[in-house]
């Protein structure tokens, strides 16, 4: 299956949603991007805020690259991986002092007899003394696919007409509705 996350959101929080996600072997990833600016690079739980290949041995991790993206927007850019293994993965948004500022979140984290917890990870994020982004290209796998912004009302909706079929009488009343309105509006000029 495939999970989304929210990179931010409509209202400029620094958040991740949901912050942690279970996935299985075989199961993708979307990571949708909402305004303005945001990323997110895989690190280890250790060196949060530092790109995985900077902090680890495990060789490089995800990265996104910056995805700027403007309120007036009505499509997002996604980012999808592929989950290889159920291996805990945790990451954050490279932006600015993103991090630091709670924007962390994790895929399959360990038990939380181990500590390694969400919470512990944020607390250590907010102590990093900088906010590293991985050099190089985006690495991933669709990283410049884009999906509509369900948040963002000037994007285009299909209407999905209820199975009984009332959904069109309610729509040609609105139509009705609408052309009254202009009419009305006509007369006044
Ligand atoms: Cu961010």
């Amino acid at each position: 299956m495939v999970h989304v996350i929210q990179v931010g959101n409509a209202d400029g929080d620094l958040t991740f949603n949901p912050e942690v996600t279970s996935a299985k072997v075989g199961d993708k990833i979307q990571f949708q991007f909402y305004p303005r600016n945001h990323s997110i690079a895989q690190s280890s739980f250790d060196s949060p805020c530092s790109p995985l290949a900077q902090s680890a041995t495990t060789g490089a991790g995800f990265w996104s690259g910056f995805m700027p993206v403007t309120a007036e927007d009505t499509m997002m850019p996604v980012f999808t991986i592929d989950v290889n293994s159920t291996a805990p993965m945790w990451f954050y948004c490279a932006t600015g002092k993103h991090c630091q500022n709670g924007m962390v979140g994790v895929i399959n984290p360990p038990a939380n007899s181990t500590g390694r917890t969400i919470d512990a990870y944020k607390t250590a994020a907010k102590a990093a003394a900088n906010n590293v982004a991985p050099s190089g290209q985006a690495s991933g796998n669709s990283p410049t696919d884009t999906v509509s912004d369900p948040s963002n009302p000037e994007a285009p909706t299909a209407p999905t007409a209820p199975a009984d079929g009332s959904g069109a009488s309610s729509l040609a009343a609105g139509f009705a509705g609408a052309l009254v309105a202009g009419l009305v509006s006509l007369a006044l000029f």
